[in-house]
């Protein structure tokens, strides 16, 4: 048996209506992986909380199923979300779900390719904007104004909403909260659910937060016009939820930093060869930024004891980058000697 969707574990804490119908392709219940070669690095127990084990390969699916449970609820006919690509690939398949028309507005040329053929599987109609995620929010807000179509971003309350529950899973299954949490922030709606969660559990894990260097609006404390970085989740240069995501770091007695694409290509490989877990390259930065920054306290404070990363996309959305980053394939003719050469030498 699959766990139970993760609207039926958390309903009375969501914020769905009594008639909304559960759009859901049974999200959430992710594993929270034991990380002892990291735990050895940091030098504190170490865990992964892999969001890429989730239906479409992110962490997105946990806001969706809410998002667009509410919006079918209320009658709407169509979604609509501007995206880096992980919040297309789940918007198009929980529209499918529900039987509603989905549009995705995405960079032209800056999406993981994985991404790409889901949202377009599912059957959303998928525009490619030359311009960036901020340009292509900034038109997704305004189109939703007009028409009647619902924006499924993380700007949709819903969405934070159905994040927030991967706190509380985290919760349960450590039997209390860890000493902190490492996230990738892009668009900081995730960051903000998380301590949404947290709070509402009566509890308050310190919250290290990192952005691509090339894309970190929030440790330069200004937006950032042409954002870069290989973690193409991530290119963001102005996030929405700027403000809360702030208020959260430094009511967690936290901290937002910024890793370069190296650190996070390091630690996208590290993590896939020496823990066994595969996850996408923006997803890679909370763990980079562990290595590179530790686990920094305010004074007078404990260091924590514990650490969760939050891995929020799955490795194979984004087969070019690792075939770019991996070792080459080793090429043999058929024969048993030239494999055994290939093989042991
Ligand atoms: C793998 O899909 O913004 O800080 O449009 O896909 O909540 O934005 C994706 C973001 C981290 C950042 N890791 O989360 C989108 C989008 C992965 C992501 C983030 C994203 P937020």
């Amino acid at each position: 048996m699959s766990p139970a969707p993760l609207i039926e574990r958390y309903r009375e804490r969501l914020s769905l209506e009594p008639g909304d119908p559960v759009v859901t392709l049974n999200e959430g219940s992710t594993p929270l992986v034991e990380a002892p070669r990291l735990s050895e690095r940091l030098g504190v127990r170490a865990y992964l909380k892999f969001e890429g084990a989730n239906p479409t390969g992110s962490f997105k699916d946990r806001g969706m199923t809410v998002a667009v449970s509410r919006a079918k609820g209320r009658g709407a006919e169509a979604v609509i979300c501007a995206s880096t690509g992980n919040t297309a690939a789940s918007a198009a398949a929980y529209a499918a779900r529900a039987g509603l028309r989905g549009a995705v507005i995405v960079p032209e040329g800056k999406i993981a390719i994985g991404k790409l053929a889901q949202a377009l599987m599912h059957g959303a109609r998928v525009v490619a904007l030359q311009g960036n995620f901020d340009d292509a929010l900034r038109i997704v807000r305004e189109l939703a104004h007009k028409h009647p179509i619902e924006l499924v971003n993380s700007v949709n309350p819903h969405r934070i909403e159905g994040q927030k529950t991967a706190a509380f899973e985290v919760i349960e299954e450590l039997g209390g909260a860890p000493g902190a949490l490492a996230i990738p922030v892009g668009n900081a709606g995730n960051v903000t659910a998380y301590w949404r969660g947290f709070q509402e559990a009566g509890t308050a894990p310190i919250l290290y937060g990192f952005q691509a260097e090339g894309a970190a609006p929030l440790v330069h404390g200004e937006p950032v016009a042409s954002p870069e970085t290989v973690a193409s989740a991530i290119r963001i240069g102005n996030p929405a939820r700027w403000e809360e995501a702030m208020a959260a770091f430094t009511a967690s007695r936290g901290r937002v930093a910024a890793v370069s694409d190296e650190q996070i290509l390091d630690a996208y490989r590290w993590l896939a060869a020496g823990e066994g877990v595969f996850c996408e390259p923006a997803s890679a930065a909370s763990v980079a930024g562990l290595l590179a920054h530790g686990l920094p306290t305010v004074e007078d404070s404990e260091p924590p004891e514990s650490v969760v990363c939050v891995l929020t996309g799955h490795g194979l959305k984004d087969p070019d980058t690792a075939l770019s980053k991996a070792p080459a394939v080793i090429n043999c003719e058929n024969d048993l000697s030239a494999v055994e050469q290939a093989v042991f030498e």
